[in-house]
């Protein structure tokens, strides 16, 4: 029995130290430590021998139990790490190979020329307003004192959502600056900008969705000097310094007087050239001082307060800040076009 534990352990060593994988060294192991393993079959003869033999045999057989385990135990470990090194070899990164870079993006035209026109604005004390697109006719028509039977009202002009026409998409930014005039304490410097839809069909110069940028001050003592000298910065900071406008009169519903603005044509300095189509001048935007009752209907006194209010085009002025010939281009997002700016 000594001789036999002695080959086992001698056979089982070997074995165990020269196995390659976990699923054979797993079947060594049954093979001798297992129920019916080879050296659970010796263990069981013990019970044959005298009781004087039986301690020393026991010991022996402990022994060898104990340094199968260890030798099992040591060569699993040699596995993990053998493969884990595998592992290691198989997903090394060659941290030296350039990379490939990521395709950097950048401001669309639009909101280049938009972040242009907040700045301007915040830096003369405005606040920038955001507001709902979906909107009541009562804020985007009957508060701006556009009476019924106005055209912008008419169904062919406004996308409606209801057949008694009170809820619409905004044609105008105005309703925001409606909402400012009940809710904000006086006095108010304040501009909105944003999307705005009307039932046009799409050409070079018109899409049914645009942006436009409105602003108001209502302050006491406003009068059209202030509308002159803010609108006539906003000329000089967008198109440079020096640049010559001119102030027609105009009508709108919501505001009395009224007036447009235009700037003296950059290219041929008002001579007339195909920039300007001949005319010197281009069209900006269109202002006035806000009409009493748009004041009255806010509960603002008009013998006390006063205000001027503009809106002008987002895309328009994008167009001439860039020289884009083509509205559609500024929606249709061709990375060709957007690289250019
Ligand atoms: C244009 C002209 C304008 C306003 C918008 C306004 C708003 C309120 C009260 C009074 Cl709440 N006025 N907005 C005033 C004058 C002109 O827009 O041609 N826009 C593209």
């Amino acid at each position: 029995m000594k001789e036999q534990l002695a080959n086992i352990k001698s056979e089982a060593l070997a074995a165990f130290g020269a196995v390659d994988t976990p699923a054979a060294l797993d079947e060594l192991r049954v093979k001798y430590l297992g129920k019916k393993g080879e050296l659970t079959a010796v263990l069981k003869q013990m019970g044959k021998l005298s009781a004087e033999e039986r301690p020393a045999m026991g010991q022996l057989a402990n022994e060898v139990r104990a340094a199968l385990e260890e030798a099992i135990e040591t060569s699993a470990r040699k596995l993990e790490a053998a493969a884990l090194e595998a592992k290691l070899k198989a997903e090394a990164l060659d941290v030296t190979v350039p990379g490939r870079a990521p395709k950097q993006g950048h401001k669309h035209p639009m909101y280049r020329a938009l972040d242009e026109i907040k700045d301007i604005f915040v830096g003369m004390g405005f606040t920038v307003l955001d507001g709902p697109e979906v909107e009541l006719a009562e804020l985007n028509f009957d508060r701006l004192n556009a009476e019924e039977g106005h055209p912008s009202r008419d169904w062919s002009d406004t996308f409606y959502f209801d057949e008694d026409s009170r809820v619409m998409l905004r044609s105008q930014t105005s309703p925001m600056q409606v909402r400012a005039m009940d809710t904000m304490p006086l006095p108010i410097r304040i501009i909105a900008p944003g999307r705005v839809y009307r039932k046009d069909e799409v050409d070079a110069t018109h899409s049914p969705m645009f942006h436009q940028v409105e602003g108001m001050v209502i302050d006491k003592n406003v009068t059209m000097a202030d509308l002159k000298g803010t609108l006539n910065l906003l000329a000089e900071e967008l198109f440079g310094k020096g640049t010559i406008t001119r102030f027609r009169p105009h009508h709108f519903p919501f505001t009395e007087p009224s007036c447009e603005m235009d700037v003296q044509c950059h290219k041929c300095g008002g001579a007339g050239c195909p920039t300007c189509k001949g005319e010197g001048w281009i069209e900006l935007l269109g202002a006035g001082m806000i009409h009493p009752n748009v004041l009255r209907m806010a509960s603002i006194d008009p013998e006390e307060w006063s205000g001027w209010a503009f809106g002008m085009g987002l895309e328009r002025t994008a167009m001439r800040r860039f020289k884009i010939a083509d509205l559609r281009l500024i929606f249709e997002n061709d990375v060709r076009f957007l690289e250019q700016f």
